[in-house]
């Protein structure tokens, strides 16, 4: 059995903080799992350092579900975004082992590929409709088939989504948490204009995103989908906070555009009732933070029963290791639906050497053994961990509101 000696948890800072997983085995063949929970990243290094590695030590790195059942149900408290994102790297790592011992790509023991590449989106955003419109048309011509549509809020001075680089938006922007201002009836404003110009320019054959941060309650939601209809969106994303699953009932009554959520979410028991109930079209949870990829193909199959589509999370704070197990998974998933994708930094990219590619608005994980993905360890020595919250905000007169 390719028994596991060792277990490092590496912290780096190449642009943002990464939490990575190194799991090495007796004959010397190691996997990495992604272990980054964003502005909580040193909890999760603490419960792997402290909780997880002890009790990894010795064991038969091929018995993945085993050791998934043993760190889930072993720990008595279950779920949460810290133990999954946990369990998740752990997870990951393993498949990466497998997949090295076997020969094999990862997505070869998945099941295979149900598709050549796999979609992904990418962000434009800008502080007006024109410059958002702008950056769109220059994804358009590097061959991206759907795009996130973000713009600023007149009468706003910052929103979700919006940064001042226009090609990479990092929301975790400082030692502690930037305050940000928030009014709906001006973000309800603007959004069906954006969606009404950038049809206008890009045309109709490209997908259009966009998210609303959980920001909306579930009746504002049904009016802006149902004022979005015209334009055709691919998705609205996290319409209302999903703490309460059955929110989304009131919103499907009122519209046919479909629902995306799920990226704070870590288990399928956040997302059953969802599914179930057909009040959603894509379920956004991911690899690092649902669990794995063992639990997140649980997710998978579930969604699957009810036509309910993948559409994984894939923003810049989820580092190249994530991003490689998401493009595995996808590639075999029968009901995948698009894979979120932010370029990460130069700088990350080369701490993170990976197989993967892009080409004409789709990724392909590479035949790379295992996850494809390796990790320069003394190159990430070299970024020290940075201390980086994400923004809270607030209703204009002070209340405190959702991110
Ligand atoms: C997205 C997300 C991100 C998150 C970020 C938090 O759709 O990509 O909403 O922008 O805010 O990943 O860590
Ligand atoms: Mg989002």
């Amino acid at each position: 059995m390719p028994k596991i000696i060792d277990a490092k948890v590496i912290v780096t800072s190449p642009g943002r903080n990464f939490v990575t997983l190194k799991i090495i085995t007796e004959d010397g063949v190691y996997g990495l799992g992604d272990a980054t929970l964003n502005g909580r990243e040193l909890s999760v290094a603490s419960y792997l350092q402290d909780h997880v590695v002890p009790c990894l030590i010795g064991r038969d790195a091929h018995r993945i579900e085993d050791i998934w059942q043993y760190l889930y149900k072993g720990a008595y408290w279950r779920r949460g975004p810290v133990t999954m994102s946990a369990i998740a790297a752990v997870d990951t790592a393993l498949w990466d082992i497998k997949g090295k011992l076997a020969g094999l790509p990862v997505y070869q023991l998945l099941g295979g590929a149900s598709r050549e590449s796999v979609m992904v989106y990418g962000h434009a955003n800008g502080a007006s409709i024109e410059d958002t419109v702008a950056v769109a048309l220059d994804y358009q011509r590097q061959g991206y088939k759907a795009i996130r549509i973000q713009c600023g809020v007149p009468g706003m001075a910052s929103t979700y989504g919006v940064s001042k680089d226009k090609y990479f938006y990092e929301p975790a922007d400082a030692d502690l948490p930037t305050e940000n201002v928030w009014n709906t009836s001006k973000y309800l404003r603007v959004v069906p204009e954006l969606f009404k110009a950038a049809r206008e320019a890009l045309g109709w054959d490209v997908h259009l995103l966009h998210d609303i941060h959980h920001r909306l309650t579930p009746i504002e939601a049904g009016r802006l989908g149902k004022d979005m209809e015209q334009y055709r969106p691919f998705w609205l994303e996290d319409a209302t906070p999903a703490e309460n699953q059955e929110a989304f009932k009131l919103i499907r009554q009122h519209t046919t555009t479909p629902l995306a959520v799920g990226e704070i979410f870590n288990s399928i028991h956040d997302c059953r009732e969802l599914i179930e109930n057909q009040l959603i079209d894509y379920i956004r949870a991911t690899v690092v933070h649902a669990g794995g990829i063992s639990h997140l193909r649980k997710i998978a199959n579930l969604a699957d029963l009810y036509q309910v589509r993948t559409g994984c999370h894939g923003a810049t704070d989820l580092s190249p290791v994530c991003m490689a197990a998401a493009l595995h998974f996808d590639l075999s998933v029968p009901n995948f639906g698009v894979q979120e994708y932010m370029r990460h930094t130069p700088e990350t990219d080369a701490v993170f050497p990976h197989a993967y590619t892009f080409a004409d608005g789709a990724m392909h994980p590479g035949e790379a053994p295992g996850l494809g993905v390796d990790i320069d360890e003394d190159l990430a020595a070299q970024y020290e961990y940075n201390r980086a919250f994400l923004p809270v905000n607030r209703l204009e007169d002070g209340t405190m509101f959702n991110w």
